[in-house]
């Protein structure tokens, strides 16, 4: 373990500091006696048959959260005995030619390194958390021990997510503010696509924090549509679920607007419900709150709402007893906070990783709370693992002060609260 001051500010908002304290929570819930732990970057993913062309690199979360490195090819290296070793691949000269790559990190230890460090270390357990480390096998059990320990660090967010994940959701809210003018019949949702994430690059994003989807009357009811050349019609609803992402932390807001500007008398109705549902959610994302209450409450107003619109019957809390509701709401109320990146996210039961331009770990949960329930810890279910983070009310509040004004989503057609 690194000497560390006794008091780290935990206010402190330089990464320096937050990197460092970060090290050592981890180190102190690990609680390691002879185990060590590599942390891998992963490497650049070759695009099938496009010659050298690769997907955009993201390293892996968890990596990114211990070393803030956006680079492939590295692995952070811990030994309770000696402290932590930061292993990276050298910058060749071709990233510096192409790429314009910066010059090697002067504490940066070369990754050539690793094998006579772990030779050093030969015959203690080793358990690799981030991206696979090539040729290193890891002991699955202490894996996923050690993991569920850095996902408990990580759920508590410090000064420095909190003000990249504000800078996503600021980029987030100007791209939906520049659009929202723009809806209007006639316009496609390629258009839209292209103003909104114009305006998220411009408001300071640096990524997208996953492929927009953008659906256009029956479109919308699709719930990850990609955008097309399809034009808006007169009295069609549209569905935006989009979001910036700055240095690694994702935003992801979904909308529901009408192409008129207005809602027909029925659009109203749903979009009422869904509002409904979607404040009552957001009052219910206090510290110490359950996802999965929360997500109970959001079901149980689409519940009742649907009951009185006459398209379920039933008792509202007998129906959500028995997930009815999910026939027109088959996913969670939300995406784990800031999920691009950097969410200690333990997936449950029938959650999916959405496809993604860039991070793998970009996943919206869906699995109904009625049918998640495992609770041991290798296996724990939303209810053990996920307190709503406070700051994720910023993503399911409704935006406010554009016209026309749009509801967090449409329940019968598109009905994604916030995710
Ligand atoms: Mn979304």
């Amino acid at each position: 373990m690194t000497e560390t001051p006794t008091a780290v500010a935990a206010g402190d908002a330089t990464i320096a500091v937050q990197l460092e304290r970060r090290r050592r929570t981890a180190a102190e819930q690990w609680q390691l006696g002879d185990q060590v732990v590599l942390i891998g970057a992963g490497d650049r993913i070759p695009v099938p048959g496009r010659g050298d062309r690769t997907y955009p690199f993201r390293a892996h979360s968890e990596y990114l959260y211990l070393t803030d490195r956006e680079r492939p090819g590295g692995v952070l290296a811990f030994d309770p005995h000696d402290g932590w070793v930061d292993f990276v691949a050298p910058v060749t000269r071709d990233e510096r030619l192409w790429e314009g790559a910066a010059a090697d990190e002067p504490e940066a230890v070369p990754v050539a390194e690793l094998a006579a460090w772990l030779e050093q270390r030969k015959g203690r357990p080793v358990a690799c958390l981030g991206a696979a480390v090539p040729e290193v096998v890891s002991a699955a059990q202490l894996e996923a021990d050690l993991r569920y320990g850095l996902n408990h660090v990580r759920r508590q967010k410090d000064p420095v997510e909190l003000a990249r994940m504000r800078a996503a959701e600021r980029a987030t809210r100007a791209g939906f503010a520049a659009i929202a003018p723009l809806i209007e019949p006639g316009r496609s949702e390629r258009e839209l696509q292209i103003e909104l994430e114009a305006a998220f690059f411009t408001g300071g994003a640096d990524f997208l924090a996953f492929d927009t989807i953008v659906g256009s009357g029956p479109n919308s009811a699709v719930l990850h549509f990609p955008p097309t050349s399809r034009r808006l019609a007169a009295g069609e609803l549209i569905l935006i679920d989009a979001g910036a992402e700055y240095r690694g932390y994702a935003s992801d807001i979904t909308r529901t607007y009408p192409a008129s500007g207005r809602f027909t008398p029925e659009q109203q109705e749903l979009y009422a419900i869904v509002a409904a549902a979607s404040v009552r959610a957001t009052e219910y994302c206090t510290a110490g709150t359950e996802w999965r209450d929360v997500h109970r409450t959001a079901a149980l107003v689409i519940a009742e709402g649907l009951v009185e619109l006459g398209l379920l019957r039933g008792d509202p809390e007998s129906l959500v007893e028995r997930g009815a509701q999910a026939l027109f709401f088959p996913h969670g109320v939300g995406t784990w906070s800031a999920s691009a990146s950097a969410t200690p996210a333990r997936f449950c039961a029938g959650e999916s990783r959405r496809r993604t331009s860039s991070r793998a770990y970009a996943s919206t949960c869906r699995c109904c709370p009625a049918t998640s329930s495992r609770s041991s810890r290798g296996s724990t279910s939303c209810r053990r693992s996920w307190t709503m983070p406070t700051s994720a009310i910023d993503t399911v509040m409704p935006s406010t002060g554009s016209a026309p004004r749009p509801c967090s989503a449409s329940a019968a057609s598109a009905s994604r609260t916030t995710s």
